[in-house]
């Protein structure tokens, strides 16, 4: 009360609040009135911030959090009550008969989509010191994983002849809010209209020291709230305050997808995923891909309640085999006849129906049922290692969907083809490879995209390669040393194009080739054989065709870095190599025309 001449109102009413919720921990410091004041001053301007930016204010974080611990310190089981069983869902094979018929459905769908990217975490796992969506996904083209998103949207809104540019939201952080908007304003935001990116910012919640749930002050600083990130479940929120989705739903689109910062495959496995929501209309569809039993990754699981409601959800890995045993299976999570586990992995890119969506959000305003993951000292489970926070997952999002929402899952049989993200530090993703687990890793990310383009061409168009691809380490990983071909969204966003624009058996590439082929109207009737680095690049209106061309050259080089390599960037760190441009074949079409490549020579035409 000495203090009230200083608060407004509201201030003083929130301060009372908390003092009646036992932190008055938070003011104990605060001397007589007028000594600190502009400090007392900063910490209220903070408290009222968190109090405004959490779904029923700041004193409810502290109930939730409270009852969260509660039931993390009882050990409660979350999914006390349910049986697990595998939902109803599509398993595909990538690039069948049955998927490029998908992929055309799927793509009148993507004309009445908005795309959601979640991108509000940094890159600490991964020891990047960057935004992630500013890595390079591939160093053969340089390509950032945010430009290759925007070219994908883009491609695919002039191919579905789209009646409306297609929104794209990115949800940053205090974290990557300020890079992710310099690098879409540096780069003319990719070829979109700015007014077709939106950027919503999701807000940090306050830490918690105990299981009292007392806020956590900065030990560096008395008058600043400890703070972390809330989670990606954040999104629904944020998407409901700002109006997003009620708008896009106004404006006639049907879908909204969900995708991950460092995911380069996921445009090859969202348009089939996107006619199998339209199918079975699904209010909620997850991407997934196939699970060994007991391997780190969710499982997609239908849940049936003694009471007889259900509920198709993520379960984490960790949960899933305690919850077979005591139900289904003695064994807990096994595989099956097939050699895998009977539920799909879940890879978190999802396609939600904007109709229930929107209807969803106002009813829950977009809030996502919590949970609390303290490390705890010792078993007596009292005291914590680190501060902890409430969290929350978008997968969670059928939690609150009504009795009778239809919620299945899309997998891809092929793991190679839709899944690879950069997630791991060298030394975290080495451990993995040891245990024989996928790396996750900056290197992976960029070998995993060759690899998918190269069986996607071998079984699309019978490309030529290597009949044995051999293997190569960086930062001790191992990985297949596929020849690093880059096929980008202009030239082919959907199989289909692959198939229209590579003539059957026309390409043959040795050992270590670099194609790059990136242009909305290239083609290659061949024979093309490559032994050395081809890049062709083209703009809007320029017409290339590839006829009989043989490259040779000294190509590039994906050389290994040195143990402790001065002079290498922390792009390159993370990847274990750099990519050296020795010799390369180069064709660039800046202007409209009708263009033939054929050697010897080049023929222009007009
Ligand atoms: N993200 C945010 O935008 N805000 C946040 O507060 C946190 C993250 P991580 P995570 O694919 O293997 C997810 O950290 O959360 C963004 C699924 O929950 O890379 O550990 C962030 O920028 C899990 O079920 O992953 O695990 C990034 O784009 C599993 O599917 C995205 O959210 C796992 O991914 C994911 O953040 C996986």
């Amino acid at each position: 009360d000495a203090h009230k001449a200083l608060l407004t109102t509201k201030e003083y009413e929130l301060l009372k609040s908390l003092v009646a919720c036992g932190q008055g921990h938070l003011f104990s410091h605060w001397q007589a009135p007028g000594i600190g004041d502009g400090d007392k001053r900063r910490q209220v301007a903070q408290l009222m911030a968190l109090h405004g930016s959490y779904h029923g204010g700041i004193t409810a974080y502290i109930s939730n959090a409270k009852k969260l611990l509660q039931d993390s310190k009882e050990g409660k089981n979350p999914f006390e009550g349910y049986t697990p069983k595998v939902p109803h869902g599509e398993r595909l094979d990538f690039a069948s008969a049955e998927y490029l018929q998908l992929e055309e459905a799927g793509l009148r769908e993507a004309g009445r989509s908005a795309f959601v990217l979640v991108a509000g975490g940094l890159g600490e796992r991964l020891g990047y010191s960057g935004i992630k969506v500013a890595l390079p996904a591939e160093n053969a083209s340089g390509t950032c994983f945010l430009e290759l998103y925007i070219q994908y949207i883009l491609a695919l809104q002039v191919r579905s002849g789209a009646s409306q540019p297609l929104p794209l939201t990115i949800m940053t952080s205090d974290d990557t809010h300020a890079r992710t908007e310099e690098l879409l304003t540096k780069n003319s935001y990719f070829g979109m209209k700015a007014g077709q990116i939106t950027l919503i910012k999701q807000e940090k919640v306050a830490c918690l020291t105990d299981n009292e749930a007392h806020l956590a002050l900065d030990p560096q600083d008395p008058f600043l709230i400890q703070t972390k990130p809330h989670g990606h479940g954040d999104v629904h929120a944020l998407l409901h305050s700002s109006g997003l989705a009620s708008k896009w739903k106004e404006t006639g689109l049907k879908w909204v997808c969900f995708f991950q910062d460092t995911n380069a495959l996921v445009f090859r496995a969202l348009i089939a995923a996107l006619a199998v929501s339209a199918k079975h209309d699904y209010d909620m569809n997850s991407l997934a891909v196939p699970r060994k039993a007991k391997e780190a990754i969710g499982a997609i699981s239908l849940l049936e309640h003694r009471d007889g409601s259900t509920l198709t959800i993520n379960v984490e890995y960790n949960q899933l085999d305690p919850l077979l045993r005591a139900t289904i299976n003695k064994e807990g999570d096994v595989n099956d006849t097939t050699g895998w586990s009977p539920f799909p992995g879940n890879i978190n890119q999802l396609v939600l129906k904007l109709d229930s969506y929107v209807q969803q959000l106002s009813r829950t305003g977009g809030v996502i049922s919590e949970f609390v993951n303290p490390k705890y000292k010792d078993s007596t489970k009292t005291v914590f290692k680190s501060s902890t926070r409430l969290e929350c997952m978008m997968q969670d999002y059928p939690k609150a969907l009504p009795q009778g929402s239809k919620v299945g899952f899309t997998t891809i049989n092929q793991v190679w083809a839709s899944y690879s993200p950069v997630k791991n530090s060298p030394a975290d993703a080495l451990a993995k490879f040891k245990e024989g687990n996928p790396t996750h890793s900056a290197t992976s990310g960029e070998m995993d995209i060759y690899r998918c383009n190269c069986l996607t061409l071998k079984s699309l168009t019978g490309m030529e390669m290597p009949e044995v691809i051999g293997s190569v380490a960086y930062n001790g990983i191992e990985v297949e040393d596929y020849p690093k071909v880059v096929l980008s969204p202009r030239f082919a966003p959907l199989l289909k194009d692959i198939q229209e624009k590579i003539a059957l058996g026309s390409i043959r590439l040795a050992p270590g080739a670099v194609l790059i082929l990136d242009g909305p109207d290239i083609s290659v009737k061949g024979p093309l054989t490559i032994d050395g680095a081809l890049v062709v690049r083209s703009v809007l209106g320029s017409k290339v065709s590839i006829g009989r061309l043989d490259v040779k050259n000294a190509g590039w080089e994906w050389r290994a870095l040195e143990e402790g390599q001065a002079d290498a960037t922390e792009e390159e760190r993370i990847r274990g190599f750099r990519v050296i441009q020795k010799e390369t074949k180069e064709y660039e079409f800046k202007q409209p025309g009708v263009c033939a490549i054929a050697s010897p020579m080049l023929y222009k035409q007009s």
